[in-house]
């Protein structure tokens, strides 16, 4: 399959990791949006947030835990943003299920 993070989770193409299990990888954005920026992947590939399923979910509540672990590993002390973008209007420009976390700043609301 032609999919970026499915080769950056196979190590075909590298990247900057932070974590991995057998379940997720962790590894900072290429085009940082924060002073800490980093993407959180399932290794199976889901398409997007749109494709989750009964079968297949259990990995976001995964993704989650190794967000908090890695938040407070980088001492995010005063919180951080937990982004996903879900098909062309909500930004996603890599077919592979992904969140964003962002941190490091003061972050406004709404985001645009
Ligand atoms: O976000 C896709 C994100 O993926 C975007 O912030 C850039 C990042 N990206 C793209 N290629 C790479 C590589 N090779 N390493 C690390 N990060 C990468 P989206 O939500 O789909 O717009």
């Amino acid at each position: 399959m032609d999919c970026l993070f499915c080769k950056i989770a196979a190590g075909e193409i590298p990247s900057k990791k932070l974590y991995e299990d057998d379940q997720v990888l962790a590894f900072y954005d290429i085009d940082p949006q924060a002073p800490v920026h980093f993407l959180v992947i399932p290794k199976q590939h889901i398409p997007s947030a749109d494709a989750l399923t009964g079968e297949n979910s259990a990995v976001v509540a995964h993704v989650f835990e190794v967000v908090a672990k890695l938040a407070a590993e980088l001492g995010l002390k005063n919180g951080y943003r937990v982004v996903n973008n879900c098909g062309a209007d909500g930004g996603q420009t890599v077919g592979h299920l992904h969140f964003h976390v962002l941190g490091g700043v003061a972050m406004g609301w709404p985001p645009f």
